[in-house]
């Protein structure tokens, strides 16, 4: 007899993909009110003169014209072209307190913002305001604050380009590098680690490199929701007999089969593809563990084949040629024990040795990897032993190997690559002059930690986002919420109302944009914007649709806008000129990044152009002008986990959210249906605490400081390993301490929280 689950929860047996994602995909375009406009829009994405998928950073097979389905990015893309609108009308109709209470599924379902709106303190709404006045009341309040650096200026990783360019030079023309942006959250630990390593914060392969992979290794992630094209090429490779080896404490449903929504067969006879060759259930953060693990093997086995006379397994000649630092990595290892290799992470040796000899048994391996990697304590140094495993076989910078970060949101990469950050090079700042005449600040500036930091603290006065919903976003969101209340400005650039625009300042103000499939037009006609994917590949990007109404603009029409208001006439810049033809500011951009050279030609041909990924030719910007390999030494527990009691929660996207925007509180292939209360757990760990199946929980966070907890989730028995849950972001991020993030990255660790569940009261 089977036992009643809770409500809401199913086991899920079909693969994913297939008619399921169809199905899903017809059901959103329902809800969005957007049948007819909305579907022809879907053909649109990711076409030549077409707009970027604002879903995921994933290539696409030049941008020419295959459709790849997807069903996330329809879901990303409804969400954006709507029927629904949130205009004057519905913030008349209710007040701030009151929509306080909504969940963050009803804010954004109120569909998009269209009109420019001024916080009132009388009436406790917000009003709409003249595009003119929200610019000099903006201009106004930055100009008040005695130092620049007491102002935020927050980027979310949907910014095109030219918007990122346009808003880092308007920030650095005021006088600050405080750029906390959602890279900070997300894969900063690769943006620090990796250029120690290899020399660059990228990833080195093309999308052509997994047509000659003979392996893939997956860490990490899960692109059956968050990088949904890239299952056709994993299903590919998976179809051509490429082993993949996945790491990862959760059985996601997308890596283990997959039936392809292209594929006719599979449609018609409701099959489908096995996808990873081994499923390696690791205990959470037990990566580095596990990466030490598949090191110690691979050098053991390697001196056993020399000592009989072998060449042995590593690759002699890219080590002598282009790495320092082998024999240093080697004694690390061979002084880090089994015994902790294996309590760690929660992995046999026959696990490993397996994974261990499909690794040599390829010639060449591609390892992909996402937030299970960086969102720990250790994030940086598990980026760099993924690199160090890597470059033990000369894996970088070869034809079908490589590193594979899978990025954030759509232009995340981008942003970074046209400045914004808080810690300018010299080439940055060199570059800037050139092309603008002044010298920007040299000091680092605040990343999102530091920037909300220094906001809770009273020391930051200011917070101006482009897009994104920082606060609930990041780590401690009641800190951060209390924080925000104080502020004297925030101003935020957005396509929808979320639970940020209610943190309600001295002045709060709310702008809204152009999203990616609108039409964009200005004084000389309509324009495109450019976006870099994971792969370094820009390319051009041109919405179509009859924006949601007059009143808005263009996030760099905004910009320039606020710019204005806030500069005066103090630097020469021509921000009117670059607004009206934004040919104008790749102009610009290419001047400050060589790299861009050609822009505005090269971007033009179907597909667009790669930026120089030094390390995909071998060539080492770091220091030694080598790749360097590099130690993480020991493995000692977190102290916080010696209590035996004490779990590790990781935090985990469903199938149907885009980050803090929630299209429906279902997660398929979880088996989850109209509820996100719920916390995965261990059966073991159930009974160890007297629960069962679908009791009610509290988790509580064991930080250093004060004691932070959600109550009354749900606890459903789940296939993950023991010691470790799993509950949703951004619900979970109540439980998350702000001062617990990595220290070389500052990535907040959202995936190793240590915390304690009991029944509720
Ligand atoms: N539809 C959709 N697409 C998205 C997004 C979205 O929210 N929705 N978000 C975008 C953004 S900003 C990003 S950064 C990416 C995120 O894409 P992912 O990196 O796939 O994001 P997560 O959902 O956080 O899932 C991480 C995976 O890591 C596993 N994991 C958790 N802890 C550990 C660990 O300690 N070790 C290992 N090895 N694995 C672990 C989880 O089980 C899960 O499968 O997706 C982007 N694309
Ligand atoms: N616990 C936990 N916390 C996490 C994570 C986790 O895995 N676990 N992941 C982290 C990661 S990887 C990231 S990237 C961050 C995400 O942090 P953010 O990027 O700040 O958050 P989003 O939810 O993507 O932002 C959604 C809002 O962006 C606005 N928006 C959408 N499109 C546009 C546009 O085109 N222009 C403008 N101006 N605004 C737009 C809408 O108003 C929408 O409400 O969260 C981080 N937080
Ligand atoms: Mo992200």
């Amino acid at each position: 007899m089977t036992k009643k689950r809770p409500k809401g929860i199913e086991k899920y047996t079909a693969p994913a993909g297939g008619w399921g994602a169809l199905k899903a995909v017809a059901e959103t375009l329902a809800r969005q009110q957007v049948i007819a406009q909305g579907a022809a829009t879907l053909l649109k994405a990711n076409q030549p003169e077409g707009f970027d998928c604002p879903g995921c950073a994933w290539p696409d097979p030049k941008h020419t014209s295959s459709f790849e389905f997807c069903e996330n990015g329809a879901k990303a893309i409804t969400w954006e072209s709507t029927a629904k609108r949130a205009g004057p009308d519905f913030f008349a109709a209710h007040t701030v307190a009151e929509l306080w209470q909504w969940n963050d599924h009803q804010l954004e379902d109120q569909g998009r913002l269209t009109h420019p709106l001024v916080y009132d303190h009388a009436s406790d709404r917000y009003l709409p305001i003249g595009w003119e006045e929200a610019f000099a009341l903006i201009g106004a309040e930055l100009r008040k604050l005695p130092d620049p650096d007491m102002a935020e200026f927050y980027t979310s990783g949907r910014a095109s380009n030219e918007a990122a360019f346009l808003f880092q030079l308007f920030v650095r023309a005021y006088g600050t590098n405080n750029f906390p942006d959602c890279s900070n959250m997300c894969h900063e630990a690769t943006s620090v680690g990796l250029p120690h390593s290899i020399g660059v914060g990228k990833g080195t392969v093309t999308l052509e490199d997994f047509d000659h992979a003979d392996a893939i290794f997956s860490f990490g992630h899960n692109p059956g929701t968050n990088h949904p094209r890239m299952m056709t090429t994993l299903h590919d490779a998976a179809r051509r007999g490429v082993p993949i080896v996945v790491f990862n404490p959760l059985k996601e449903r997308a890596l283990e089969k997959f039936a392809a929504p292209q594929n006719p067969v599979e449609m018609a006879t409701m099959s489908s593809t096995p996808i990873a060759s081994a499923y390696h259930q690791l205990r959470t953060g037990g990566d580095l563990a596990a990466l030490k693990g598949l090191m110690k093997r691979i050098f053991e086995r390697d001196d056993a084949d020399i000592a009989a006379g072998g060449k042995g397994f590593l690759d002699r000649e890219f080590i002598e040629a282009h790495t320092i630092g082998l024999e240093a990595l080697k004694a690390d290892i061979a002084k880090t024990e089994w015994t902790s290799i294996l309590k760690r992470s929660g992995l046999t040796l026959e696990a490993l040795d397996s994974a261990v000899d499909v690794y040599l048994n390829a010639r060449n391996v591609i390892l992909c990897y996402g937030m299970g990697i960086t969102q720990h304590s250790h994030g940086t140094a598990n980026v760099q032993q993924l690199a160090n495993f890597l470059m033990l076989r000369g894996n970088i910078g070869r034809r079908g190997a490589g590193i594979c970060p899978l990025r954030g949101h759509s232009n995340v990469q981008g942003d970074r690559t046209v400045g914004i950050t808080e810690i300018p090079n010299k080439a940055l700042l060199d570059g800037m002059e050139k092309a603008f005449s002044f010298r920007p600040p040299e000091e680092k500036g605040h990343n999102a930690i530091e920037a909300i930091e220094a906001i809770i603290e009273g020391r930051s006065k200011a917070l101006v986002c482009l897009g994104g919903n920082l606060a609930v976003a990041i780590s401690d969101p009641e800190a951060t919420f209390e924080g925000m209340r104080k502020l004297d400005l925030a101003v935020h650039l957005a396509t929808k109302p979320n639970r940020s625009h209610l943190l309600i300042a001295r002045n709060s103000i709310i702008l809204p944009v152009l999203g990616r499939t609108d039409q964009d037009i200005q004084k000389t006609g309509p324009q495109s914007v450019t976006v870099e994917d994971s792969m370094s590949m820009v390319h051009a990007s041109r919405g179509f649709l009859k924006p949601p109404g007059d009143e808005l603009r263009s996030e760099p029409a905004i910009i320039a806008g606020i710019a204005k208001a806030t500069l005066g006439a103090k630097y020469d810049i021509d921000w009117d000129g670059m607004v009206a033809d934004y040919n104008r500011i790749r102009e610009k951009i290419e001047v400050v990044f060589p790299d861009f050279h050609d822009f505005n030609t090269r971007v033009r041909k179907p597909g667009g152009f790669r930026l120089t990924v030094a390390a995909s030719d071998r060539q080492w910007r770091t220091p030694s002008g080598k790749a360097q390999f590099l130690i993480a030494p020991g493995l000692e527990e977190d102290p916080r986990l010696a209590d035996a009691d004490t779990l590790v929660l990781t935090t985990l996207r469903s199938h149907d959210q885009y980050n803090t925007t929630i299209y429906s509180l279902d997660d398929r292939y979880r088996g989850v249906f109209g509820r996100r209360d719920v916390i995965f757990m261990n059966s073991g760990d159930l009974s160890a605490r007297g629960l069962a199946d679908g009791d009610k929980v509290d988790i509580e966070s064991v930080a250093e400081t004060g004691s932070r907890a959600v109550k009354g989730f749900t606890a459903v028995a789940y296939d993950i390993p023991v010691g470790s849950i799993a509950g949703y972001y951004p619900e979970m991020n109540r439980v998350i301490a702000l001062g617990d993030y990595d220290r070389r990255s500052g990535t907040p660790a959202y995936k190793g929280v240590p915390v304690k569940v009991q029944k509720s009261a």
